[in-house]
């Protein structure tokens, strides 16, 4: 019996992604690094160091002026952010949460960003979620089951009592090692290994994740 749904953030709930895509090009063109829209899709999903190391490659630089590139990173992110409002949910996301309250089946954000918090306030969607589990609640980021994990245990919920629902290949893979079911979003090359894979949530409702989920999903 399924009780809760673990949603991704960045690219699920709302388009962050284009603003780390932003955030990480105006870096890499400061710092005259070749980078692109291509290159930042392998960075889905990933935290914030493990991106920057993707992102310099070979270059090989003092932990002091790594810190000072994911901390100039951030400003441009945060600066971003700011503009974020409600209408920047993507489509059926808020439907499919007030269906899920309605339901009592229970909602909690994974997301690997230490900016997850103040991005649900701007998205005006606090009152829907019953926990937040952010860059600052484990150790081990995705593909390690560790944030999902430790989602189901603040929702008190057993793994396989949740659906996770991402768009990053790495958080597919973490949600199938902490044994929870998967919905990805997006393009099936990315997305392939998800138990279920939709281009997004839009006009998606309990129903369908419940159908496109089964037989493993009662
Ligand atoms: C997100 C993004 C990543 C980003 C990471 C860390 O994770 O998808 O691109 O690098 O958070 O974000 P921050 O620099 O704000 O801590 P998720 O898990 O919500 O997709
Ligand atoms: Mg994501």
């Amino acid at each position: 019996q399924i009780g809760g749904v673990i949603f991704d953030l960045d690219g699920v709930l709302t388009d962050t992604a284009e603003y780390h895509y932003r955030g990480w090009q105006k870096l890499a063109d400061e710092e005259g690094i070749p980078f692109d829209r291509q290159k930042n899709d392998l960075l889905r999903g990933l935290p914030r160091r493990e991106s920057l190391l993707a992102i310099l490659g070979d270059c090989t630089v003092t932990e002091d002026q790594l810190q000072e590139m994911m901390e100039r990173k951030n400003r441009y992110y945060v600066q971003l952010i700011e503009e974020i409002t409600p209408a920047d949910l993507l489509p059926g996301v808020n439907e499919l949460l007030e269906e899920l309250q309605q339901k009592e089946i229970k909602i909690a954000i994974a997301s690997a960003s230490k900016n997850a918090q103040t991005v649900i306030e701007r998205l005006g969607i606090g009152h829907l979620i019953d926990v937040i589990c952010d860059g600052y609640s484990v150790q081990r980021s995705k593909p390690a089951p560790d944030l999902f994990l430790y989602a189901a245990c603040q929702l008190d919920l057993t793994p396989d009592q949740c659906i996770v629902v991402e768009d990053a290949a790495s958080g597919i893979d973490a949600a199938s090692l902490a044994g929870m079911l998967t919905v990805g979003l997006g393009p099936v090359e990315r997305l392939g290994k998800a138990n279920l894979v939709l281009p997004n949530l839009e006009n998606v409702h309990w129903a369908d994740l419940i159908a496109g989920l089964s037989p493993k999903a009662k």
